[in-house]
C-alpha cells in the first residue's frame, strides 16, 4: 500500500488538497480510500473513506477534562495515537492501493507533540508513506518568509522522521509575478540576497542566504511546483511527486 498526506501550516489547504487528490485518483480508477485523522475538524471538503471521528470525540475530551483549544487538540491526538490499532484494523479492511491522508489543522501540536510521530510510525509499517508539505502562498509573500515556512516544512520532516517535497498550495491565488519571484529566489542567490537585504528583519541576509542554500541545494530542494485543489492545476505532477517518494529509500 502506498498511503500520501499533505504536511503544512494551519489553513495552508491540506483538507482541500486531500479531496481533490483522492477525487482526481477515484476518477482515474486507482484504488484509493481517504483517510480522515483530524478529530477536531468540523467541515470537510469530502466524505473521508475512513474517519477518526468515529473512534475519538474532540467535544467530549475537551469537556470531560475541561480543556481549551490547543490542550483539546493534544489530547485528542493521544486518543487518536492510543487507539491507532483501531484506524490500522479499518485500513487493513479496506485493504486499498492507495490511501490519502489529511493530518490535524495544528500542524504544531501534531508533530511536536508526541502522537505525530507514533502515528506516522504507525503508518509506516502498513506500507510506503510520503508527504507533500504545502507553502501557502501568502506565507511566500516576502524572501524570509518564504524561507522561514520552508525552514517550518524541515523541521516537521525531521519530527515526523518522513521524506516529503514542497508544493506551493493555492496556485490559482498566485500571480505571475510572484510565481517568477519564487523561481528566481530558488535559482539566483545575488536576486534572493537582494529581495532580503530589502527587508528590515532581524537576521541577517547572509544568515538566511546560508539557510536558504542549505535548504536549496544540500537537500536538494529547487522545484516548487504549483497547485490548485480549485482548478487541479498540477494534481498529476503532485502524484507523480508522490510516486517518486514512494518508490526512494532516501529521507529528507
Ligand atoms: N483559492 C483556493 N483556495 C483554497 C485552495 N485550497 C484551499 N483553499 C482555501 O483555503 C482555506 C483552508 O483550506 P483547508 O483545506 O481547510 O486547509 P487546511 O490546511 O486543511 O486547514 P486546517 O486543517 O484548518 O489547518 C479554505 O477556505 C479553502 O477554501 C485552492 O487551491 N485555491
Ligand atoms: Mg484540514
Amino acid at each position: 500500500m502506498n498511503l500520501g498526506y499533505f504536511l503544512g501550516p494551519a489553513g495552508s489547504g491540506k483538507s482541500h488538497a486531500t479531496a481533490a487528490l483522492y477525487e482526481w485518483m477515484n476518477q482515474s480508477e486507482y484504488d484509493v480510500i481517504s483517510i480522515n485523522l483530524d478529530p477536531a475538524v468540523l467541515r470537510l471538503p469530502y466524505s473521508p473513506s475512513i474517519d477518526v471521528r468515529n473512534f475519538v470525540s474532540y467535544e467530549e475530551i475537551v469537556d470531560k477534562f475541561e480543556l481549551g483549544p490547543n490542550g483539546g487538540i493534544i489530547t485528542a491526538m493521544d486518543h487518536v495515537a492510543l487507539n491507532f490499532d483501531e484506524v490500522i484494523d479499518e485500513i487493513n479492511e479496506f485493504n486499498p492501493e492507495y490511501a490519502i491522508v489529511d493530518l490535524p489543522g495544528q500542524m504544531e501540536t501534531f508533530a511536536f507533540r508526541g502522537s505525530g510521530p507514533l502515528i506516522i510510525s504507525e503508518l509506516s509499517k502498513t506500507g510506503q508513506i510520503g508527504g507533500l508539505f504545502l507553502l501557502d502562498p501568502v506565507l511566500c509573500n516576502t524572501a524570509s518568509s518564504f524561507i522561514s515556512t520552508m525552514l517550518f516544512g524541515v523541521s516537521i520532516g525531521y519530527r515526523l522522521k518522513t521524506a516529503f517535497n514542497f508544493l506551493i498550495s493555492k496556485g490559482d491565488t498566485v500571480s505571475e509575478d510572484r510565481s517568477w519571484r519564487i523561481q528566481e529566489w530558488t535559482e539566483n542567490e545575488e536576486f534572493l540576497m537582494e529581495d532580503l537585504r530589502q527587508e528590515s528583519f532581524l537576521l541577517n541576509a547572509n544568515l538566511s542566504t546560508k539557510m536558504a542554500r542549505i535548504l536549496l541545494d544540500e537537500l536538494g530542494v529547487n522545484d516548487f511546483p504549483i497547485f490548485s485543489s480549485e482548478t487541479n492545476e498540477n494534481i498529476d505532477l503532485a502524484f507523480a511527486e508522490l510516486q517518486r517518494i514512494w518508490g526512494s529509500e532516501d529521507i529528507l
